[in-house]
């Protein structure tokens, strides 16, 4: 029915349209995990579960939304980014963060048996997100390395923090005041020297956080012998800060 009375309300949406030419960031974070991974027994500081079933709602959003030339993990949190040329939605900013996120949550919990098994899922979760634009590609490499420089040092402080509860029985306030001003030295050194822990020989997920993103790979067809590049979705745990990820892989960064 057109021109109905009604239909002078559809001007009050206002629009969102995201600027042309600059990379857009989704970031998602996970609402009250505080509360979420108490009540579903996480493992602490970090559970592999709860990790694996994060990156794999990444990577299906990656499938979904072919526009994200990389994202980036860790806690409850996944940043995607996407290329300055997408034209996803005509840009419209709530379109494309709800739609990712929606998709997100939904895997999340689509998939929970497959990491969790019969560990129950509770309550339903929820993951709130946003969009926010950068325009140079430093500026892009700079959000990145400010999330994976996160990962570090709340690692670092979870770490110690979950060793000295857990291991060496103090409370949490008493563990909050003895990390209170310390530094990194001190936190590796606490590790070594009180719980025989080479805070380097962690593993490089719980370090560094997860990277999803297209990677050549050689694939050899098993019935004609014939091996092809072809450009496949991965996951890896690697520096983002430094500029060798950058210059080994410039397509991410120069996909047009
Ligand atoms: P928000 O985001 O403001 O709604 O509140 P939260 O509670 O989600 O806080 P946020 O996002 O700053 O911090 C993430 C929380 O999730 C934090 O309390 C630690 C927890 N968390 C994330 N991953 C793990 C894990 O693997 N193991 C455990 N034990 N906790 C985790
Ligand atoms: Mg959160
Ligand atoms: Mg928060
Ligand atoms: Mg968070
Ligand atoms: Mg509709």
């Amino acid at each position: 029915m057109a021109n109905s009375k009604y239909e002078y309300v559809k001007s009050f949406e206002q629009p969102d349209i995201l600027l042309q030419n600059v990379w857009i960031v989704v970031r998602i974070d996970g609402r009250s995990f505080h509360k979420f991974t108490t009540k579903h027994d996480y493992a602490k500081p970090n559970d592999d579960r709860g990790l694996s079933l994060m990156n794999r709602a990444a990577l299906e959003v990656c499938k979904e939304f072919p526009d994200i030339v990389i994202a980036f993990g860790e806690s409850d949190e996944y940043s995607f980014v996407l290329k300055k040329s997408c034209n996803l939605f005509e840009r419209r900013s709530s379109k494309i963060s709800s739609s990712i996120v929606s998709y997100f949550t939904s895997q999340f919990v689509y998939r929970w048996k497959e990491y969790f098994g019969d560990h129950e899922l509770k309550y339903p979760p929820t993951f709130d997100s946003r969009c926010v634009l950068y325009p140079t590609d430093e500026n892009i490499k700079d959000y990145l390395s400010w999330r994976q420089a996160d990962t570090h040092i709340n690692n670092l402080y979870n770490t110690c923090y979950w060793a000295l509860v857990l291991k060496a029985g103090k409370t949490p306030i008493e563990a909050e005041n003895e990390l209170r001003g310390t530094f990194s030295d001190g936190k590796n050194e606490m590790l070594f020297s009180r719980f025989n822990i080479n805070y380097n020989n962690l593993p490089a997920e719980y370090r560094k956080g997860s990277v999803i993103f297209k990677k050549m790979v050689q694939e050899t067809n098993e019935e004609n012998g014939v091996t092809k590049s072809k450009k496949r979705l991965i996951i890896e745990h690697v520096d983002i800060i430094s500029e060798k990820f950058w210059k080994e892989y410039p397509d991410i960064l120069g996909s047009k």
